[in-house]
C-alpha cells in the first residue's frame, strides 16, 4: 500500500469531512478499515473536487454514461446508445515501456519490465499529487468472475475518468453489495487511475509522464496520464497481472485466453480456450465457434481433477478494424444496432453523427478521428495519408448481446476445458492446425514457444517477429520460466488433461499470399473437437499430430460446403523442417537466458529437434504429409 504519512490515522473521520453524505454512507457500509484507509489516502493525495461512489444501481450507471458525454470524454453519435471516445494520437495503445512491475529492491525478472518498488511508489505519488483537482473521483466495485463463485476475484477502481467507469460498467459485473456483505473476508485488487491534465481535445496532456505501475505485493495498480483502456481500465490487463500472480501462489491459471464451445456429433458441446496475441485472429476464432463463454480472459482451476474455467468479464473490448458484414455478421450487427450500448474508440466520427471504421459499409466522410479533424485525403506533416480510423480502434460492448452467448456464462462452477489452443501470426512454419503429443509437449513446444509478428496493439514497430509465450508476455508479472513451470505442475495434477493445439491462420505461399481462407478456422475447430473425443485419426509428424486428408475433405464439405483440394492440403500441412528447426533454435536461445526455466523445456526441445533432423535425413527440408505415418485414434 502507498501511505502518505499521517493519512491513516483517522480515515473514516477524514472521509466523513471530505465526502458527500451519500458517498460517505456508501463507503462506510463496507467494513474494511484497510480499504477505507487506502481510499482516504488516495483522495488526500489526488485531491478530487468530489467523490462519487457507485453501488452499481441503474441510476449510477446512467449518471456515469451521462457524465461521459457532459464532460466530453465521449461524443454522441446518431444512435443515443452509441458513443465515441478518443484517447489522443500518442495514447492509442498499451505502453510497454512505462508499464512496470514494482519489485522490492528493483530485482530484475527475465523479459519483464520491472522497477524498484520504493522508487516507483515515490514517483507515482509525486505524479498523483493534486492530479484530480477540479475533477470528480469515481469509486466503483467489481467482481472479476461470476457472483458467488470460487473462481471470482474482486476489485475496487478509483478514477477521474467517466469513460473508464463507463467501460467497466459494460465489461464487468458491479458488485458493491458483495463488498458490503463480505468485506473484510474477501481479497480484492486496488486500481488507481487518472487521465491527468487534459487538453482542449480531451486528450491526456502529459503522456510523456504516463506511468502504469503494478504493485504485486500491495495488490494494487497505479496508472496515470493515459486513457487507452489497455492502460487505464483496471480490471482488464492490469488485473490480469495480479490474477496471474495469485494463480502462481495458489496453483491455478489466469490466462489471456478466450473460452468457446464447439459442437460435435450428437449435439455435444466441447469447450476450448484460445490464447492469441492481439490482432492474430482471436476474436474471429471466438466467432467461428458455436458458443461463446469469453473472448479475452480466463481463470482456470483444477476442480476434482478436471480443468474448469470461467470468463471473469461480461463484455468485449475488441479490435474493430476490418470488422465487416460479410466476415463478421454477428458482431457487425451488434455494432450497428441502435439497441446495443457501444463505446467506439479511435474510429472516425463523421459530421452527420455516423461512425466509420475500415469494414463499415459506405465511404468515410469528413469528421473527427484519433488525430483531430479528418477529411478524405488528409495528410500528416510527413506527407503520409492519415487513416480515417486507427488500426487499433476498438469497440466496448456487452457480451450478452451475442446470439451465440453460452448459457453457462454466469455459472459459478465454470465450464470444463477439454482443449487449449495457441495461435500467432506465422508466415512460414506452423501449419493451420497441429495437436501436441501430450500436455507437456504442448505447453513447451506450442504455448511457451509462441511467436508472432508484431501488431498495432503495442506502440512499436509492426511487422517483426515477437516471442510471446502463452500470448501473455506483455501481461506477465513473473518470469516466463516460472509461468511455464506453473503450467507443467497444473497439468500433472489433472486427471483429465486438456489437449493442446497450435493454430496459424497466417501461413503464406511462395508468392507471399495467405494460403487459408478466413472461414477455414471453423474446420480446424471441428477437427480439434473430434480429436478431443478420439473421433478421428491423424498423421504423426515430428512436431505433433496433423489432420488426415480424408477427414478434412469431409469437414470442409460438411461445415463450409466446399471442396478441399489435395494441393492445398500439401501446401498447408507439409512439414517445413528447416523452419521448425530454426524455431527450436530461437526458443532454446531465449529460454537459455531465463534462469528459472524448467529443465524439461530443453529436453523436450532437444527431442523435437532430433525427430526433425531424422525426418530431414529421410525426406528433405519440406515433407509432404502423404510421406508421413498415419496414427490411429489417440
Ligand atoms: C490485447 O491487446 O490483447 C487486448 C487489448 O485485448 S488491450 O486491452 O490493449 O490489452
Ligand atoms: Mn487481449
Amino acid at each position: 500500500m502507498l501511505h502518505e504519512s499521517g493519512s491513516g490515522s483517522d480515515p473514516l473521520g477524514y472521509l466523513r469531512q471530505t465526502l458527500s453524505r451519500t458517498a460517505y454512507e456508501r463507503l462506510s457500509a463496507i467494513k474494511d478499515p484497510s480499504l477505507l484507509e487506502w481510499i482516504a489516502d488516495m483522495v488526500r493525495l489526488a485531491r478530487p473536487s468530489s467523490v462519487y461512489v457507485l453501488t452499481g444501481s441503474s441510476e449510477d450507471l446512467a449518471y456515469v454514461a451521462r457524465a461521459s458525454l457532459e464532460r466530453e470524454e465521449e461524443l454522441p453519435t446518431r444512435c443515443p446508445r452509441h458513443t465515441v471516445h478518443f484517447d489522443g494520437p500518442k495514447d492509442l495503445a498499451r505502453d510497454r515501456k512505462n508499464t512496470r512491475i514494482l519489485v522490492p529492491g528493483g530485482e530484475s525478472i527475465p523479459l519483464i519490465n520491472t522497477h524498484d518498488r520504493a522508487a516507483g511508489v515515490e514517483e507515482i505519488r509525486e505524479l498523483s499529487r493534486g492530479i484530480m483537482e477540479g475533477r470528480e473521483m469515481f469509486v466503483a466495485f467489481y467482481c472479476f468472475g461470476p457472483k458467488g463463485s470460487d473462481f471470482t476475484m474482486y476489485a475496487v477502481q478509483l478514477t477521474d475518468s467517466a469513460y473508464v467507469i463507463h467501460s467497466e460498467n459494460i465489461l464487468y459485473r458491479n458488485c458493491y453489495d458483495e463488498f458490503v456483505k463480505r468485506a473484510p473476508n474477501i481479497r480484492y485488487a486496488r486500481f488507481f487511475h487518472s487521465a491527468g491534465e487534459r487538453d482542449a481535445n480531451g486528450w491526456s496532456r502529459n503522456v510523456d509522464r504516463r506511468r502504469i505501475y503494478i504493485d504485486l505485493e500491495g495488490g494494487a495498480v497505479y496508472s496515470v496520464n493515459t486513457q487507452y483502456a489497455g492502460n487505464s481500465v483496471g480490471l482488464k490487463k492490469l488485473m490480469l497481472r495480479l490474477c496471474v500472480y495469485s494463480g502462481l501462489k495458489e496453483g491455478w491459471l489466469c490466462e489471456h485466453m478466450f473460452i468457446a464451445g464447439v459442437k460435435g456429433p450428437g449435439g455435444r458441446v466441447t469447450y476450448l480456450t484460445g490464447a492469441f496475441p492481439a490482432g492474430c485472429g482471436k476474436t474471429s476464432t471466438v466467432f467461428a465457434s458455436d458458443t461463446v463463454v469469453g473472448d479475452d480472459l480466463a481463470i482456470i482451476k483444477n476442480v476434482n481433477g478436471v480443468a474448469r474455467g470461467v470468463n471473469p468479464e461480461v463484455g468485449m473490448f475488441g479490435i474493430i478494424d476490418g470488422v465487416n458484414p460479410v466476415d463478421d455478421p454477428e458482431i457487425y450487427e451488434i455494432l450497428t444496432s441502435p439497441e446495443s450500448e457501444v463505446i467506439f474508440s479511435n474510429v472516425l466520427l463523421m459530421d452527420g453523427g455516423d461512425v466509420w471504421w475500415r469494414g463499415k459499409v459506405g465511404e468515410p466522410g469528413p469528421g473527427v478521428n484519433y488525430a483531430g479533424r479528418w477529411w478524405p485525403g488528409k495528410k500528416d506533416e510527413s506527407g503520409q495519408e492519415v487513416l480515417p480510423s486507427h488500426p487499433n480502434a476498438r469497440f466496448t460492448t456487452s457480451i450478452r448481446y451475442l446470439k451465440t452467448l453460452d448459457p453457462r456464462i454466469d455459472d459459478p462452477a465454470g465450464v470444463p476445458i477439454h482443449g487449449m489452443m495457441f495461435g500467432g501470426r506465422d508466415p512460414a512454419t506452423l501449419p493451420p492446425v497441429l495437436e501436441a503429443f501430450d500436455w507437456e509437449h504442448g505447453m513447451i513446444t506450442i504455448g511457451a514457444s509462441l511467436e508472432s509478428e508484431k501488431t498495432a496493439a503495442i506502440l512499436e514497430k509492426v511487422g517483426e517477429m515477437d516471442f510471446n509465450p502463452f500470448a501473455i508476455l506483455d501481461f506477465l508479472p513473473i518470469s516466463p520460466g516460472r509461468f511455464l513451470e506453473l503450467h507443467l505442475r497444473f497439468g500433472e495434477r489433472l486427471a483429465v488433461k486438456p489437449k493442446v493445439f497450435g493454430v496459424n491462420y497466417f501461413l503464406r505461399d511462395e508468392s507471399g499470399r495467405f494460403v487459408a481462407e478466413k472461414v477455414d478456422k471453423r474446420v480446424w475447430l471441428k477437427w480439434m473437437e473430434l480429436r478431443i473425443h478420439g473421433d478421428c485419426g491423424a498423421v504423426r509428424t515430428p512436431v505433433g499430430y496433423i489432420p488426415l486428408y480424408q477427414d478434412l475433405v469431409k469437414l470442409f464439405d460438411a461445415h463450409l460446403g466446399k471442396g478441399y483440394p489435395e494441393e492445398r492440403y500439401v501446401k498447408e500441412f507439409s512439414i517445413r523442417v528447416d523452419n521448425f528447426i530454426a524455431k527450436v533454435g530461437r526458443i532454446w536461445e531465449i529460454y537459455s537466458r531465463v534462469p528459472d526455466t524448467p529443465p524439461r523445456l530443453f529436453e523436450v526441445l532437444a527431442e523435437q529437434k532430433r525427430r526433425l533432423e531424422d525426418l530431414r535425413a529421410a525426406h528433405g527440408s519440406v515433407v509432404s504429409p502423404f510421406k508421413l505415418e498415419k496414427a490411429g485414434s489417440p
